[in-house]
């Protein structure tokens, strides 16, 4: 009973100093009656299982932080983006948080959320805008470090060949954060030797429809691939398709390295048809609440936040699978 009590009366006290730091910070309304505060989320779409998780664990962390969402999806269009972001300044939410589906072309739209004294968080996908005052923070992963992970398993894994290495690489959405950056961190390490050439490279646009697509076109106009660089599982996955589809075994006749670890690239890996995953975690939302409550109180927060990752060969994917959240 006592407990109940004072925990009644901590969480009385915690929404009460957010709601007034909230008013007075944020400038914004104090959404959901002053006791609550309202953030406003503009996701990128649904183009991956790397999405979805991401879209469950922030809604599910928002929930949890009593921080009324209000959510939308751009089925990966800018324009949907900035009407969206558009609308949340004109509902006065507290602070807005966002995941830009490409990095340049918000300058104008950030101004506006600053000139309505609501702050914005940047999540998963960063914005090539120089003026940095534009968003308090930017929580997500080191996607060059990705793609340079990605590079160094296949250094070592051709390390005592000395044949020519052909690639095919499939690239994200096109201007993306994580397109661009995977595609040069990898570059930046295989650079080094000349045995390694990148044949061909496109987008496949994060999803399994394109990746397959792409990928069969990938074959048909070059027989002898050896290695595939997907930046996401799930345009892996639909490449493996293709390559099935032409009588190739994925895995051994042709190498695959994807980005992401989840369940089903994870799957795919401990089943041998892929041979790397660096991992890409998309469970931000606790860290996004936290954040998000930081500013509102008007602290201090790190102009940077770099999401732990590791990676897999297939030994770990198959150990790793059982307790794989997403
Ligand atoms: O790797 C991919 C998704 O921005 C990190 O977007 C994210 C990427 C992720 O569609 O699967």
């Amino acid at each position: 009973m006592f407990k109940r009590i004072s925990g009644m009366v901590l969480a009385g006290l915690t929404a009460m100093s957010v709601a007034a730091c909230g008013g007075g910070t944020g400038g914004g309304a104090t959404g959901g009656g002053g006791d609550s505060i309202t953030m406003g989320f503009s996701q990128v779409g649904a183009e991956s299982g790397w999405r979805t998780a991401n879209t469950k664990s922030v809604q599910d962390s928002a929930k949890n932080a009593n921080i009324t969402l209000k959510f939308s999806d751009a089925q990966q269009k800018q324009e949907n983006q900035i009407k969206a972001i558009r609308s949340y300044i004109q509902q006065k939410v507290d602070i807005i948080a966002f995941s830009p589906v490409v990095e340049s072309g918000w300058d104008t739209v950030l101004k506006e959320a600053k000139d309505a004294k609501i702050p914005v968080i940047l999540t998963d996908r960063a914005v090539d805008s120089k003026d940095t005052s534009l968003y308090k923070t930017f929580l997500g992963s080191d996607f060059v470090e990705e793609g340079k992970k990605a590079g160094q398993w296949l250094v070592e894994e051709y390390k005592s060949s000395t044949d020519p290495v052909k690639i095919v690489e499939l690239q994200g959405t096109t201007g993306s954060a994580p397109a661009n950056d995977r595609k040069a961190g990898f570059q930046d390490v295989i650079k080094a030797e000349t045995k390694f050439e990148i044949i061909a490279s496109q987008t496949g646009d994060f999803t399994r429809a394109k990746g397959k697509e792409v990928m069969e076109a990938f074959l048909k106009s070059n027989p002898d691939i050896d290695v595939l660089y997907a930046h996401n599982d799930d345009m892996g996955l639909g490449a493996i398709e293709a390559i099935e589809g032409a009588g190739k075994v994925p895995g051994k006749d042709i190498k695959i390295i994807t980005v992401d670890a989840v369940k089903d690239g994870m799957q795919a890996l401990a089943d041998g048809k892929i041979n790397f995953i660096v991992e890409c975690s998309p469970l931000l939302g606790p860290q996004l609440m936290d954040l998000a409550k930081k500013v509102l109180k008007g602290e201090q927060v790190p102009a940077r936040v770099v999401t732990e990752e590791t990676t897999f060969n297939q030994e770990q994917a198959k150990q790793a699978l059982s307790s794989r959240q997403y």
